[in-house]
Formats: C-alpha cells, structure tokens, sequence
C-alpha cells in the first residue's frame, strides 16, 4: 500500500490507546512463518500493551489457530520443550535430577511459585502408586531431552538423514507434504528402518516411496499404515483459538478397521508393555511402572476416564475412576503425592458433581447462553483454561486503583471492599484470612502474575534472539536490508545444513509467498478425496501480475515452471491485478503467490509439490520454517 494508507491505518488503530476504545490484533501466518516470526508477534504484544489493549473484553493480540485442534495439541506439549501445561520438559543440561528441576523452574514470586505442586501433581498421574517422595515421584523414569539432538519439526528430518532417528511415528499429519524442503525430507524419510502413519487416507507421508523421484526398490523402511478414526467417530473434547475447551460426542462407529488415536496408542502402549514383560528392554521402569489405569468396563481405553486424569484429583491408593474425588481448582494441587493432576491448566475443566459419567453434566459440555456482563463473555459455555477465565491479564482493564478504564467494559472493578467481577480475575484477588476464610486483596500494581515481577515486559529476556525486535529480511530476499546493516537474523536457525542451498537473487529474481484456499485443506489429503472440493478447486496455481506474464511471455492457464535450488515444479499461471510488481529500494521487483494443496497421492487430483521449493530454515524461538517468504524464477513450461 502507499504511505499515505499506511499513516491512515496507523493513525486508526492508534487512536484505539484512549479509555473508551479498545483494539484488537488477530493474527495466523502472515506474521509467524517467517525466520523472525517470534519477534513480529512480540511486536504486535508491545503495540496492545503500550496502547492499554491487552486485558481489555475486546482486545489483546489473538493467535487464530489454524488446525483443529492445534490449541488442544500445545496445550498438551506437542511441541517438544514443553511438558503438558507449559511446564518444561526435562533436558539432560538443566533438569538432570527433580531437584534442578524444581530450582531452575520456579518462581522467586508470582503465580509460578507454584510450580512444584503443578509438576510434581503431573509425576503422580504418572506413575501412581509407583510415584513416592523417596524415588522423587519417579522424575528419574521420564526421559530427558539429550544435549545433542534437537526434536523440533526442520531438525527431525536432518537426524533421520544422518541416521540419529531411525523410526517415526507420523501422527495425523503430511509431512512428505508440508514440511519445508519435503524433497529432502522425502530422502531422510527413505533411510528410515520403519514409518508408522496413522491417518484417515493414504497420504504422501505414507506412500512417500512412491513420489515422483524416489526409486522404491531402493527403499529398505517398513511402512505401517493405522487407519484412523474420523472426528465424528469418537469422544473427546477440543480447544478452540479462545482457549475454550469443548466436548464433542460420538456420533457413529468408526469405518471398518478404523480406531480412534487413543485407542491405537492404547493398543501400543499395552503392547509395549506386554513385550517387556515377557523379554524385558532397556530402562524397564520407565515402562513398567507407568499407572496407565485408563480401561472403562469393555476393557477399552476411556477417554472419559483420560479426562479426569487430566481434570486433577485427589490421591488415594487403591481408589478407582467411580470413587476418586476430582479437583475444581489448581490452588489445591499438592506437591507431597496427596493430589494427581495431568495437566494443571485444565483442572476443573471437567468436574461435575457426582455425574462423572454423563459427558452433558460436565464444564466441557455445557451450553449455558447467559451473558450477565453484556461484554459477550459467556461464561456458561464451554469452558475456557484457566478455571473458566475468559480474558487473560483482565487486571489491566481497571487503573492501579481498580476502577475500569471504562465503565462500559467493566470486567474487573475494586469497589472499596471487594472486587467485582464479570470475569474469573487473572489476579490475587483474594487470599486466606487468619481465620482461614478469604478476604479480599486490595489493590496493587500487579497485573501480570505469570512473571515473576508481574509486570508487563518492554524488554525481553526470554526471547533467544533480542530483548526488542528488530527488522530483518527473509533468507532468501530480492533486496537489501536498509534498515540495519544485519541481513538475516543472527539467530536464523538451520541455514548452514547443506539440504537448504541458498538461492542467490541473481539466479532467482523473484519473491514468492503461499497461501490457503478455502476449496483446500492444507496438504489436501482431506479435500483431494472430495469430488465436489475438486471441481470447485481442481488444480494448482501460480498467481502473478499481469506485468510479470507479459514479460516472460505466459497467458492465464498456461503451464508454467516454478523453481529454486531445491526443487522444480509445475502448476497453472493464475493471472490476477490483485497482485502487482513493487518498487523495493527503487528497484521494479516481482513477487509471485502459490497455493499448496497438491501431492502425488489421491484419486481424484494430483499434482507437484510445492513446498519441494520452501527452504528448510527457521525461527530460533519457535523453530517455525520461512514458508511465507522465499526466491524463485518462473517460466512458461
Ligand atoms: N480452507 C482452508 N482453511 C484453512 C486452512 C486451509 O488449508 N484451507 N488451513 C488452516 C491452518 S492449519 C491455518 S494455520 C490457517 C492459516 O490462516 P492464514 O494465516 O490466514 O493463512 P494463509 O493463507 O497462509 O495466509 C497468510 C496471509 O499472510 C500474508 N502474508 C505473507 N507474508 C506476510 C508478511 O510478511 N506480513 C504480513 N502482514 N502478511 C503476510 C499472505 O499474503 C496471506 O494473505 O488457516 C486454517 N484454515
Ligand atoms: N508452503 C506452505 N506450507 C505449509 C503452510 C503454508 O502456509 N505454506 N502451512 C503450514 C501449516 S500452518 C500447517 S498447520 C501444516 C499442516 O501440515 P499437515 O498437518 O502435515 O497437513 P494436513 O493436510 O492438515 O494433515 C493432517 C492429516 O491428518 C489427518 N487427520 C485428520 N483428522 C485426523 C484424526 O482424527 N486422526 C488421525 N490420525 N489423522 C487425522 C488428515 O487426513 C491429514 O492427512 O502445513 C504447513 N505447511
Ligand atoms: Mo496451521
């Protein structure tokens, strides 16, 4: 856009820094799927903070999480440094014994000051009985994260190409797919010993021997395919964006051999266990002495029994899932091995009085449409972690006094004696008396009890790359960064592997982004196989300026090359005014768009794929690959 617009859309959301307005950022890939997308999303943090935007009904920086249930899946420590609940997971540097855990990890003040029940509470779902002070509730049984290797999702793919990895489980996702640089992915894949693939189709993942270029008598990995059940097909509760957890019901039986995920990890688990017993293994206590006590009465795995385990109860020993008495808050988990608790952020989420097996009585399930504060709050709904509260840090929408900024949008108010509240408060709003009943906290200055000094942070000392973002170009870029004289950042993760050669803006000229239709899903594993989806949506397309096809001599619908260092593929020119050369540092640059959608697996529509051209670097925080933002040349084919 021109500057003008710019000032404009500035000067606009700017004016939301009064009492009365309120302002909100919602953001997905645009800004994180870049080498420095941490620091662009803390940048959005900074601009809500100094505007007075954050805890505000309204307001705040919302991440739109794109899969479902991605928000479920962080929660419960998918990303490999974090333990269920943001806990960290174990590392061999920091964490060798429970003891360093306990000290590296919690608080001098704030709220993680309670980290060791949190922690300690999980250890005991665990291992149960097994689980005492005198073994450290069996922290020596969970494995830790070695020094030496990295789990995140680029890293992966290079041990499986040295040979450090040596079988992989692909869970509900397309990585031959979807991950960047999939040629190369596709080639550490194929010296893998074995590939298990639990999906609802066939995807590239699991047929990755038969892509374009591999040869599949060369291949030696074992390939296990485990039909999965679809959503519809089993229980379970899902978090969407807003961190509210739902329950969604069963609505029919799964298609032939189809199983639910937890029932296959069920089947493994016992397998495993099975098999060590009988031939024993290495490290046998971490097998054998897991609780796992998750049967109902058909001998099957229930979630709903997964569920309290997740919920928090307290320890009893001997005790079954039909007597355990569940937690409805996390200020009463115990670090002494008196509670058990999966998760600490969900507790309560599923207490229900005494109708433990009827799913409508739950929190998940319930479908109250009260809103009392007229903030659109509903607090009846669902359930929102923590302990239903709907508007994290909602301290900052009153003054250090405790009056609302607005009277209109009153979520938290001090009165004078107590505090009044639309929301559960994000706060020490009270705290025990010298009689053992509450009493009211007046208020301070400190809104923000998940850091220790409860203040808001300007300047940060987590972030791995700077304390304050700062403008950095992608990997590959047409032009030079002007506004420091640092090119990429110094941070950059993976740019030195030899898989990722870097194309130079000489031989490829042109920017390139990708993005989603609505017609497609992703890897299109989902939608490929939907007739309708595939005529309305049938094949895969370049989109580029008219000044772009004319140069280079292409018509709209003419098949047209697309290719880097990495990768070569063809797709359908899509000849659009919406996208337009730009003047970058004076020079006329081009920038083309692609969609992703398209493999080589599936019968209705194949095609090449894309991310075969997107460079397996990424952000040192989140470890996320550059997929927005990379250099390529185009021809007509
Ligand atoms: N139908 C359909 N729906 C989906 C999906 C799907 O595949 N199909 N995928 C789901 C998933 S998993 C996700 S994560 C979400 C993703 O949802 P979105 O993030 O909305 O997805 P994209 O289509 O990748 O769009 C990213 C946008 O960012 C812009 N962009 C690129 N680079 C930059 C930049 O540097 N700065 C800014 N400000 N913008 C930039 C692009 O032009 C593009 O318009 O969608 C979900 N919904
Ligand atoms: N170039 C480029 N690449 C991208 C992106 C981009 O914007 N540009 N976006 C990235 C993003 S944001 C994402 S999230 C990834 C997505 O990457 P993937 O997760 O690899 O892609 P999906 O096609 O969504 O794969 C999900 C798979 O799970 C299966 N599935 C669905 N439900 C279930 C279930 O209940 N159980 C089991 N076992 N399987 C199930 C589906 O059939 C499907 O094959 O792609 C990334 N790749
Ligand atoms: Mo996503």
């Amino acid at each position: 856009m021109d500057a003008e617009t710019l000032e404009k859309v500035y000067e606009i959301y700017a004016s939301t820094g009064a009492k009365d307005k309120v302002g909100a950022i919602l953001y997905a890939l645009g800004q994180t799927q870049h080498h420095y997308g941490a620091q662009n999303t803390r940048s959005m943090c900074l601009v809500q903070l100094l505007l007075g935007n954050i805890g505000m009904p309204g307001g705040s920086v919302n991440a739109l999480r794109g899969e479902p249930n991605v928000q479920g899946a962080t929660d419960f420590a998918l990303l490999c440094y974090d333990f269920p609940g943001y806990l960290k997971w174990p590392t061999v540097a920091s964490h060798s014994t429970l003891r360093k855990w306990l000290e590296a990890e919690t608080y001098s003040d704030g709220f993680y000051t309670n980290k060791p029940k949190f922690f300690i509470s999980a250890l005991k779902e665990w291992y149960g009985e097994k689980a005492t002070f005198e073994n450290d509730f069996g922290y020596d049984w969970l494995p830790k994260i070695p020094a030496d290797l990295d789990f995140t999702h680029i890293s992966t793919f290079q041990h499986m190409d040295s040979g450090d990895i040596e079988g992989y489980f692909a869970w509900g996702m397309n990585p031959a797919h979807s991950t960047a640089n999939t040629k190369f992915a596709r080639q550490a894949m194929a010296k893998l010993k074995w590939l298990v693939v639990a999906d609802w189709v066939e995807t590239e993942t699991a047929t990755f021997w038969k892509a374009p270029d591999m040869k599949p008598e060369d291949i030696q990995t074992e390939v296990y395919y485990m039909p999965a059940a679809l959503i519809y097909e089993k229980m379970g509760s899902i978090t969407n964006s807003g961190r509210w957890i739902q329950w969604r019901y069963k609505a029919l039986d799964p298609y032939q051999d189809a199983l639910p995920d937890y029932e296959i990890v069920d089947r493994f688990w016992k397998e495993i266990v099975r098999l060590y017993k009988t031939e024993g293994g290495k490290c046998p206590e971490a097998i054998l002495n897991v609780k796992w006590d998750y049967d109902g009465d058909d001998g099957k795995v229930d979630p709903r029994n997964v569920s309290m385990a997740i919920n928090g109860y307290t320890w009893k020993d001997g005790a079954t899932w039909k007597d355990r008495q569940l937690m409805t808050s996390f200020a009463n988990l115990a670090a002494d091995g008196s509670t058990a608790c999966a998760m600490w952020i969900y507790t309560g989420y599923y207490a229900n009085n005494d109708a433990k097996y009827d799913p409508s009585m739950q929190a998940v399930g319930s479908r109250v449409r009260d809103d009392k504060s007229g903030l659109g709050i509903y607090p009846g709904w669902g359930h929102a972690w923590p302990l239903n509260r709907r508007i994290l840090y909602n301290r900052a929408a009153a003054d250090s006094k405790g009056k609302a900024w607005d009277p209109e949008r009153k979520v938290v108010e001090w009165n004078g004696t107590e505090w009044e509240r639309n929301d559960v408060p994000d706060f020490g709003f009270q705290a025990a008396g010298p009689d053992g009943t509450n009493v009211p906290t007046p208020p301070n200055n400190k809104a923000f009890m998940m850091l220790w000094e409860q203040n808001a942070r300007l300047l940060s000392y987590s972030m791995k790359d700077a304390p304050l973002p700062e403008h950095y170009e992608p990997f590959e870029s047409p032009t030079d960064n002007v506004l420091n004289k640092r090119q990429n950042s110094p941070c950059i993760m993976f740019a030195d592997h030899p898989s990722v050669k870097k194309g130079s803006r000489d031989d490829y000229p042109i920017a390139v982004t990708t993005y989603s239709v609505v017609e497609q899903w992703q890897s299109g594993s989902q939608t490929r196989g939907c007739p309708a989806l595939v005529e309305s949506r049938p094949e895969q397309f370049v989109e580029m300026s008219v000044e772009l096809a004319e140069e280079k001599g292409i018509k709209n619908g003419d098949i047209v090359r697309v290719w880097n260092n990495r990768g070569d593929v063809k797709v359908t020119a899509f000849v659009t005014k919406r996208i337009r050369p730009l003047e970058v540092n004076g020079q006329m640059t081009h920038i083309v768009g692609m969609i992703h959608h398209w493999g080589w697996a599936g019968d209705y529509s194949t095609g090449d794929v894309v991310n075969d051209l997107a460079p397996n670097v990424g952000d040192p925080n989140s470890y996320i690959p550059e997929y927005k933002a990379f250099l390529v040349n185009v021809e007509k084919a």
